[in-house]
């Protein structure tokens, strides 16, 4: 261990994206952070150059979320010092598919319901016995703006983000009286992610929706989960709905151009 360990964060999906963006600027600010995802050699690779930039401590794990084994096992393997986990973010989640209902693969449903919803319980399951222990924590869920209204060919990774929102709002019920704060942010697109080349399976083509619109960026999100989680303890931030300037809604983006706005 490099440092006497500080404040630690957990950030599962730390391999790209939004995640990756996440840790980068916590680990700038002097957290020890905890990496998760399935591609073992892109972790080894963020926790060297995050040890050899900022000096933090950091701690690769590298397990599928959809196991539930799998998930118990990593935390089982952390020292002590390593489970007093300040900020759990529950990042790791993708969409697969485009499809109307009635052409929707099965398998594609299976692989979001698998990450989004039970990934993100079982790794809670994991983490927070220990935050109700030490009566205080953080745990903050990505949702997105399809937590909130769907759009056509969304059907299953919105059923599934509206069941993250559910989630935020029982967990802070079941927790806040044991010192817990329990956000979440829902953001709409964003770029500097993998998140349309997962969803269009690695078609490069069909993953280019940002051409003709800004959207938000990873580090966007990164953020505004930093400020949710500096603000004073007798402050929680519940849910923050965030976009690009060129997006209202789901349903409506201004798609003539990205637009330097001022
Ligand atoms: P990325 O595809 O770039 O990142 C997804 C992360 O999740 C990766 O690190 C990936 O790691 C991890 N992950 C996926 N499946 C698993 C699994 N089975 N086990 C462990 N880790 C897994 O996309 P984003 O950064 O965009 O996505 C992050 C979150 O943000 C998701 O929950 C997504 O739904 C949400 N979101 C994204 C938006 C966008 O427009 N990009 C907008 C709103 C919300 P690995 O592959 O190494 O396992
Ligand atoms: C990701 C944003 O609009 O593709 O959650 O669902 S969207």
């Amino acid at each position: 261990m490099a440092t006497k360990i500080s404040k630690i964060i957990m950030v599962t999906g730390a391999t790209s994206g939004i995640g990756k963006a996440t840790v980068q600027l916590f680990a700038k600010n002097g957290y020890d952070v905890i990496i998760t995802g399935r591609r073992k050699d892109r972790l080894e690779d963020i926790k060297t150059k995050l040890i050899k930039k900022y000096g933090v401590n950091v701690l690769a794990l590298h397990f599928d979320i959809r196991d539930s084994n799998a998930v118990k096992k990593a935390y089982k393997t952390l020292k002590p010092e390593w489970k007093k986990i300040d900020i759990l973010i529950n990042n790791a989640g993708l969409a697969k598919g485009f499809n109307p209902i009635h052409e929707g693969e099965l398998e594609d449903w299976e692989t979001m319901i698998d990450t989004n919803i039970k990934g993100l319980l079982y790794i809670t399951r994991a983490i927070s016995p220990d935050m109700v222990k030490r009566g205080k924590g953080h745990i903050i869920n990505i949702c997105s703006t399809a937590g909130h209204e769907v759009y056509p060919n969304g059907n299953v990774y919105a059923a599934t983000k509206f069941a993250v929102d559910a989630l935020t709002k029982s967990m802070r019920l079941d927790l806040f009286k044991h010192g817990i704060r329990v956000s979440q942010v829902s953001p709409g697109h964003v770029e500097e992610t993998e998140f349309a080349l997962v969803r269009f399976d690695g078609d490069e083509k069909r993953a280019k929706i940002y051409e003709d619109f800004v959207p938000l960026t990873s580090k966007d999100v990164a953020e505004t989960l930093f400020f949710i989680a500096t603000r004073p303890k007798h402050v929680n931030i519940q849910d923050v709905l965030i976009m690009g300037s060129q997006q209202a809604s789901n349903n409506f983006i201004d798609r003539s151009g990205r637009k330097e706005l001022e």
